[in-house]
């Protein structure tokens, strides 16, 4: 076993896994940037050092400053955690030929599934079920023609070396296919420098389902169960859960069949993970493709499979074998897990990030909460919105949803909005309580909008029995008053769920004359595509504008039937949210 382990990571996982370094009696490293000085992270090692500026590429991006952390604490090996450098097979190597060892798989690996076209080849030569589709990168538009002709439309175009929906367009019809293999191949240089797509059959009402893979570096490699991920918004997991409630013990066992094969296939070592589409029939599964690390759900195949997965990942590092073989996986039970990110779901899940104020977690039987934060924690700008991750295990998943509300219901944060009432909400939903969704479920048949963040509980002390004061300003003059009934009173999350009211057609709401109205931006952006000029007339649907937003494009389309009567921005330009973009009259 090593002496010292360093944990490339910030926020909840870094937490996680210097955890799991103290368990396994190895001295632990953290790294900070200088957003993060007073992280909940740096507290949780034996050592901690800075390693530069709150961007991430000055930071937890910088392979040069990781490895300077890693010489000047002695630290024998790097856990990358999720994200940042965890499947950048450059900083693998660049650990191996510094000395160290990455507590991940080997490089070739991590190459060989970072190239989406690759990885579906190694998928075909397992005898794994794969979405039909190309096994080379498509160069024209020629060419998802003819595939369109071939499989018939949807077609779903992708990043060879994307991942999370950056580079991913469906295209319905024939005429969409152009403006959609530009924007695919627009998308995927802005977010990974390369340009290269490939085509699929895109799957319509299909399931997110995964599998977690465990392999050591003697020929050991266990399938530990699946996960149901589908629960997503714009291809932002909200809530994961295991087993699936719609995966069969024979889907189960032939999932775990390919999965182990696939990984097999190209000598994968330490955690990974499956991920596949699984068919409306919930009898069909196709891989899409293998993440290289350890997931942020991870925790639900734990407390199902009764394994530490972090822990595993260390000792399979140090070249320890694991002890059980397939036959000793059984896992057991129901489990759930909610991520509890600094946004606002009633607002489009914007995030809001700030300081926190109270913080109280949850607790009581089968209840785990990862945090990365706690009181007076403040959630950085310049990085993901996670705060932490609450997950439970019950016998059963009924049980286990009813557990999830309880302890959401006990989760107190202030100071940011959260995601806590949009959870608290999909635990009540018919739907998730059935197990009936698919992966456009919490944009297509919620509406938010309505969802309230629970009012601030009073502070702790004598104040917050019966009394509080506040500071009230009438007329310019400030006054203090004492008020009662407020505060822990107050009512709880109130979170309301109405099912979305049926679109008027569009088409029937034809221009009315002379009356304007004016497109503003959802986000802020850069106008990457003008699709109209003023004088056009337009349809109601139809693309006025290409946003680009968080390395994503949205397409701006029109309220309504109309013409362009000014064009308030240009391409190029960058736009706040709510800018003015195009007047309709
Ligand atoms: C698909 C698909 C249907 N058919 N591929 C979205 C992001 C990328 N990782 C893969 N994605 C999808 N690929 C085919 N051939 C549907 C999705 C998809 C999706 C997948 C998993 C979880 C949520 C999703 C939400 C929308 C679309």
């Amino acid at each position: 076993m090593f002496s010292k382990v360093l944990v490339a990571n910030r926020g909840e996982i870094a937490v996680r896994l210097l955890r799991a370094l103290r368990e396994l009696g190895v001295a632990s490293v953290a790294v900070y940037s200088e957003a993060d000085r007073e992280a909940l992270h740096v507290r949780h090692a034996d050592e901690a050092l800075l390693i530069g500026e709150a961007a991430p590429a000055a930071s937890y991006l910088n392979i040069e400053r990781i490895l300077d952390a890693a010489r000047r604490s002695g630290a024998e090996a790097i856990h990358p955690g999720y994200g940042f450098l965890a499947e950048n097979a450059g900083f693998a190597r660049a650990c191996v030929e510094a000395g160290l060892t990455f507590v991940g798989p080997p490089a070739e690996a991590i190459e060989r599934m970072g190239d989406k076209v690759a990885a579906r080849k190694a998928a075909v030569d397992a005898g794994a079920p794969v979405v039909p589709g190309t096994l080379e990168p498509v160069k024209d538009a020629g060419e998802v023609r003819a595939f369109g002709a071939k499989h018939g439309y949807p077609i779903a175009i992708k990043a060879s070396f994307g991942g999370g929906g950056r580079g991913f367009k469906v295209v319905e019809s024939e005429g969409e296919l152009e403006d959609a293999l530009a924007s695919a191949q627009r998308e995927s240089s802005l977010a990974f420098g390369r340009d290269e797509v490939y085509l699929e059959r895109y799957l319509e009402g299909a399931r997110h389902i995964e599998a977690q893979i465990l392999a050591d570096q003697h020929g050991t490699v266990l399938f530990l169960g699946e996960r149901d991920c589908t629960l997503q918004r714009r291809h932002q997991k909200l809530v994961e859960e295991s087993p699936s409630p719609v995966v069969s013990d024979g889907v189960r066992r032939r999932l775990g069949e390919a999965s182990v094969a696939i990984a097999r296939q190209v000598g994968y070592v330490n955690a990974g993970t499956i991920e596949t589409l699984l068919e409306s029939d919930l009898d069909n599964f196709y891989f899409m493709e293998m993440n290289t690390r350890l997931q942020v759900e991870h925790p639900v195949t734990e407390l199902c499979a009764d394994i530490d997965l972090a822990k595993w990942q260390v000792r399979i590092a140090a070249g320890e074998k694991l002890p059980f073989t397939q036959d000793d996986i059984a896992p057991r039970g129901h489990a759930i897990e909610c991520r509890i990110n600094a946004e606002d779901p009633a607002k489009k899940f914007f995030p809001a990030p700030g300081r926190i104020a109270a913080y109280v977690e949850p607790s009581g039987p089968g209840v785990r909460v990862d945090s990365g934060f706690g009181p007076g924690s403040e959630i950085p700008r310049s990085y993901d919105s996670l705060i932490a991750k609450l997950v439970v295990w019950a016998e059963d998943r009924d049980e286990a949803r009813a557990r999830m509300a309880r302890a959401l219901d006990e989760f107190v944060i202030s100071g940011v909005k959260t995601t806590i009432p949009f959870h608290r909400m999909i635990m009540d939903n018919p739907r998730f309580a059935a197990g009936e969704i698919s992966t456009s479920f919490v944009e297509n048949e919620l509406d938010l909008s309505g969802l309230r963040q629970p009012a601030t509980p009073a502070p702790a002390g004598p104040a917050a029995i019966g009394e509080r004061t506040l500071t009230v300003e009438v007329g310019g003059k400030r006054f203090e008053v004492a008020v009662s009934g407020l505060g822990s009173d107050a009512p709880a999350a109130t979170a309301v769920a109405r099912p979305v009211p049926p679109q008027a057609d569009p088409k029937a709401r034809s221009a009315a004359a002379g009356v304007k109205e004016t497109v503003r931006a959802p986000m802020q952006g850069t106008v990457v595509k003008m699709a109209v000029a003023a004088g056009d007339a337009v349809k109601a649907g139809e693309l006025l504008i290409v946003l680009e937003a968080m390395k994503m494009e949205n397409h701006i389309t029109s309220p309504r039937d109309g013409n362009v009567v000014e064009m308030h921005v240009s391409a190029g330009q960058n736009v706040e949210t709510g800018a003015s973009l195009v007047t309709i009259e």
